[in-house]
Formats: structure tokens, sequence, C-alpha cells
């Protein structure tokens, strides 16, 4: 699928506000991908996919996990760890998209995982800085995203695991083990 026809197929799934996001995702996405030598298509692709399952109701995303091979604990924890996932299958099911590499980037780009690809973090890391963004210690990642991927993955894994512990908030395993595998990777 082309840029310009993802872009018509997804903007009808989300909000006005989460359009602009995704679309400064994919901005953002490109730069990154651009700079560390990865396809500008897949990110910008991955990017404009990545949000594509928000919206749906909680019991069509349920029904997906219990239906297909995604691991059953994601119901053990908050929905919003749902939609990339989901989104992961949805975007097979209805548009014959099948690169694993681009799925992968999409299902875990919210919590990471544990060994991500230089396109997992592409994503992953330009959900948290797009321009419209703003979280406490984000200059700092924008600033490491410049020179060190693996680094700026890691500010941003770090950054969210703070955030969830300072509100008390359940953390999903593949969570801590993006933080523990790119320490790992950096060391
Ligand atoms: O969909 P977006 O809003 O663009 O961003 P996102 O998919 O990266 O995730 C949104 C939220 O998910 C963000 O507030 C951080 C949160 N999150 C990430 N990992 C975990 C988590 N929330 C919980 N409860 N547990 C996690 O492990
Ligand atoms: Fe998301
Ligand atoms: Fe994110
Ligand atoms: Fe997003």
């Amino acid at each position: 699928m082309n840029l310009v026809d993802a872009i018509n197929v997804v903007k009808p799934h989300l909000t006005k506000e989460r359009f602009e996001h995704t679309l400064r995702v994919a901005e953002t996405a490109r730069d990154l991908a651009n700079r560390f030598h990865e396809s500008e298509d897949k990110a910008q692709i991955s990017a404009i996919f990545h949000d594509y399952a928000k919206y749906r109701s909680l019991d069509e995303m349920k029904r997906i996990i219990k239906e297909t091979y995604l691991p059953k604990d994601l119901l053990y924890y908050h929905h919003e760890l749902w939609h990339g996932p989901v989104a992961s299958i949805l975007i097979e099911r209805e548009y014959g998209i099948t690169d694993m590499a681009i799925q992968q980037a999409i299902y875990c780009h919210t919590t990471g995982k544990a060994h991500m690809s230089n396109l997992d973090m592409i994503l992953f890391t330009a959900d948290y800085i797009e321009p419209g963004r703003s979280f406490p210690g984000l200059d700092e990642v924008r600033d490491m995203a410049n020179r060190d991927l693996l680094k700026a993955t890691w500010l941003v894994s770090r950054n969210t695991i703070n955030y969830l512990i300072m509100k008390n908030q359940r953390i999903y395993p593949d969570t801590f083990h993006a933080y523990n595998d790119i320490l790992k990777r950096i060391n």
C-alpha cells in the first residue's frame, strides 16, 4: 500500500487530534529512518497504522486477543496496551499488510519489548518525541534521537516506567523487557 492510500484508509478511524498526531509520528519516523539508514517507507507505513485500532471498542479488542495468537496476559493489563497488538492483526486482515517488520513495530509501539529492531525503536521513539508531545525530559530524548537510537529508545522506556510507577500503574512485562534488554545492549 502506498502512503497516500494508507493515510486515507486510516483517517476515518481516528479523531482529528489522533490523525494529526499520526501524521507527525510518520514525519518523525521518516526522519529517524533516514538518519539511521532504515527504510523510510516502512517507517512511515508503520507510523500511519500505529494507532489504527485506538478507538475500537474494548469488546472487539478483547475478542481479537482471545481468538488470535496474541498473548492472553494482555487482558490482565490496562486496555491502553491492546491497540498496538490488535492493529498488527487488523492491518493484515483488512488491508493484507503481511510485512512482519511493520506488524512487529506496530505491535510493540506502546510497551517496547526485548530485542527491538531498528524499525521497532524508530516507531517507539517517534511516537514519544513527535513535535506535538510535551513530556518532562523530552528535550533530552529528542537530543539523543539525533545521535543514538538505542540510547533514545532506552530513555523513552525509562521515562515511561518512571511515569507509570509515579501513577501506581501496573507495568506490562514487555515494558520492563525493553528497558532491561536495551540497557544490556548499551553497556
Ligand atoms: O497511543 P499513544 O497515546 O500515541 O501512545 P502509546 O501507544 O505509546 O501509549 C499510551 C500510554 O500507554 C502511555 O500513557 C504510556 C502507557 N503505557 C506504556 N507501557 C505501559 C503503559 N501503561 C500501563 N498501564 N502499563 C504499561 O506497561
Ligand atoms: Fe499508541
Ligand atoms: Fe509510545
Ligand atoms: Fe501514537
